[in-house]
């Protein structure tokens, strides 16, 4: 091959393989197969290596530098690289607004545009272009310094090495955000996990510690990503920030595709609303909204302060979580008897309240994530639920911790504590441990149970204390005068817990069968079993059979249903329950189904198949629900019946294979 061939051939292949790169990294839409694209890059790679003449630095073989830096040398920015003012909630956003518009007293705010753009938690990052190739990439350092870490940049992949332009501009500075997609996130810190090393507190700090690796062989194996979201380019004939991103993106970077143009604050604030909910399905970490003047006209004539550009601002989301100290691990007996560990933290705001404990679920969690008492740890509040500890950084645990452990004894009545087979938790069985008795107490008075105002866990902790209560029966043997001796307790008071605790005997079955707690049945399902039973005496003599049968209830629920009745104590329970008047039966709107007890299809399992003739496939499935039996999906060895339609496919055959009976809709109807 002569020596233009060769050139030829390796320009050819440089350019299949940059597209190939741009479809996957940027459009995120292939447009080979990786192997197609590995055997390219090998001969390419072999290519250049027996004529280093024709080597370039855009070329995709040169992404991964070959030697670590042993450091990073400063650079100043030509054209400072400033940070966004933050607003930390609509009103704040709104104060932005007005701050700008007295500095630009005569705009129209009727034709005002906004761009908003997700704020992607990453870092920071200015790339220069000469005449189309990347020269340099450095990081925001202090907005005015920062560190060139060309190396590690050009291993980024959604980062082009040659800007895809036919005549790109003799030099251009393009400014984004490297982040981590949080599964690489995960994935690093998995893998750091195993060797024992401190992990990442979060995407952005791995990215930016990433980014600052001296071995770019690392930063290679950890796939940053990169959005592109202003660019500085001195003959200028975009006049709008929305246009700078359309031609960010027709240059061949990855922009951020869910970015809007607003005409009003209204409109931010929508996108901004809508985003709150909307981020946490995406790959990446989001912290906020920037929201930016579209017009550079605009932008040119409010400038900037000391620290920030006035014509953008952040929105930022509360944060869900965030850094404390964990000072103590105590651990909570439930009312099942369940022992849950809770770290009691250094106070911390978090999304709009102060934390102070969190759960830690159980043993294996806290020796699987190491959480030690002095730890530095993260804590996520997920929802409105309790928070939680998600990690602990591990490089800021002070020296002398002990790995923490579990309690062998109930912290409350000293029994030794059991551990089921096959479960996480670790239990007190003692019936009669405070603990239980307490949580039993709580629960039976909690809003969606039997809501009884005034008895929270104090008054219960007080009744207990003093001895006037020893099951949830007693508490209707109170008496205004008994209750009115507790300390802190009025007449006023007394009066009114005793008549919460009566109002209590008009709440509906559905609500006492939650109230008792068994195990697995809460709200829902207790509605269901008041739905499909008569009275408690009903529902304690059923069967597992039928109970399971129940559509909704699974086997669990339905064995742990037995298991509280077959407990002695809880039939006395019962009994005392009844006797001074609350309600064990169900009114007449919640028997509707009774019927089921004792239908036709009563405990059988059917199967749905084909097109049937006149009923719908959830009309099909609520006549077996009312004739007593469940509907699931596949046949299998416990399907009594196969409803049978047309066009019937392979569970017909399957039901065949089993010799299962076969139902038509007629024969169906006939039945219920
Ligand atoms: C001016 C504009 C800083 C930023 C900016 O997703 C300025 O625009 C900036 F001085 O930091 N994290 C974004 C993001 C960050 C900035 C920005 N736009 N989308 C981000």
């Amino acid at each position: 091959m002569n020596q233009s061939t060769v050139e030829q051939q390796i320009k050819q292949l440089r350019q299949q393989l940059q597209q190939a790169n741009y479809a996957y990294y940027v459009l995120d839409n292939p447009i080979m197969e990786d192997a197609v694209y590995d055997q390219l890059y090998r001969k390419l790679y072999t290519l250049e290596q027996h004529n280093p003449q024709f080597i370039t630095a855009d070329s995709p073989t040169q992404r991964v530098g070959e030697k670590p830096a042993s450091q990073f040398v400063s650079l100043s920015h030509n054209i400072p690289l400033y940070s966004l003012e933050n607003a930390f909630n609509l009103d704040e956003l709104k104060a932005w607004e007005n701050r700008w518009q007295r500095s630009a007293k005569n705009t129209n705010l009727e034709t005002i545009e906004y761009v908003c753009e997700l704020k992607i938690d990453g870092s920071a990052l200015a790339l220069t272009y000469e005449n189309g190739l990347l020269i340099r990439g450095v990081t925001r350092g202090d907005g005015s310094t920062g560190e060139n870490i060309t190396p590690n940049v050009r291993t980024i992949r959604s980062i082009p090495l040659r800007l895809n332009l036919d005549n790109p501009p003799p030099i251009i500075e393009v400014r984004g955000e490297a982040f981590l997609p949080l599964e690489e996130f995960e994935r690093i810190n998995e893998e750091k996990r195993v060797k024992k090393e401190a992990l990442f507190a979060n995407p952005r700090n791995a990215a930016a510690g990433t980014l600052r690796q001296l071995d770019p062989k690392i930063v290679d194996q950890r796939r940053l990503q990169f959005f592109a979201y202003t660019l500085h380019l001195d003959d200028l004939n975009l006049t709008t920030q929305w246009q700078s991103l359309d031609y960010l993106k027709t240059s061949g970077f990855l922009v951020n595709p869910h970015r809007q143009l607003c005409k009003s604050l209204d409109e931010v604030a929508n996108y901004f609303n809508q985003w709150e909910t909307g981020r946490k399905d995406l790959p990446y970490m989001t912290d906020g909204v920037v929201v930016k003047i579209n017009a550079y006209a605009l932008q040119k004539t409010l400038g900037f302060t000391q620290k920030f550009p006035r014509w953008a601002i952040a929105l930022k989301y509360p944060p869900e979580e965030a850094p404390t100290v964990v000072e103590a691990i105590t651990v909570n007996v439930g009312r099942t008897g369940a022992v849950t560990p809770m770290a009691v933290m250094k106070p911390v705001h978090l999304a709009g309240t102060t934390v102070q404990k969190a759960s830690l679920h159980n043993g294996d969690r806290i020796s699987d994530l190491d959480i030690r008492v002095g730890d530095t740890v993260i804590i996520r509040k997920a929802g409105e639920i309790i928070p939680e500890v998600v990690r602990v950084l591990e490089g800021l645990r002070p020296p002398n911790t002990q790995p923490y452990q579990m309690p062998k004894r109930c912290p409350e009545c000293n029994s030794l504590l059991v551990r089921a087979p096959g479960e996480a938790v670790i239990r007190c069985v003692n019936l009669s441990c405070p603990a239980i008795l307490r949580g039993s107490l709580v629960h039976w008075a909690s809003r969606d149970a039997l809501d009884i105002r005034g008895l929270g866990e104090k008054i219960v902790v007080l009744l207990i204390n003093n001895g006037l209560v020893h099951s949830i029966a007693d508490l209707y043997q109170l008496t205004p005068e008994k209750v009115a001796n507790l300390e802190r307790m009025g007449a006023k008071s007394a009066n009114n817990l005793i008549k919460a605790i009566e109002g209590s005997k008009r709440q509906p079955f559905a609500r006492v069968l939650y109230g008792l707690g068994i195990r697995y049945v809460g709200s829902v399902t207790a509605n269901l079993l008041a739905d499909n039973f008569t009275n408690i005496a009903q529902l304690s003599q059923t069967s597992y059979a039928s109970l399971s049968s129940i559509y909704g209830i699974g086997e669990e629920i339905a064995q742990s249903i037995i298991d509280w009745f077959s407990v002695e104590d809880n039939h006395h329970l019962i009994t005392q329950l009844k006797k001074v008047g609350l309600q064990l039966e169900a009114t007449q709107s919640q028997t509707t189904i009774v019927e089921a007890i004792g239908g036709p299809l009563l405990g059988k399992t059917v199967v749905i198949t084909g097109t049937l003739p006149t009923l719908k496939r959830n009309e099909a499935k609520a006549l077996i629900e009312k004739g007593g039996g469940k509907v699931t999906s596949s046949v299998s060895q416990r399907t009594d019946y196969l409803l049978v339609g047309e066009n019937a496919g392979s569970k017909l055959i399957k039901a065949q294979e089993l010799g299962i009976k076969q139902l038509t809709e007629t024969q169906l109807l006939a039945m219920i």
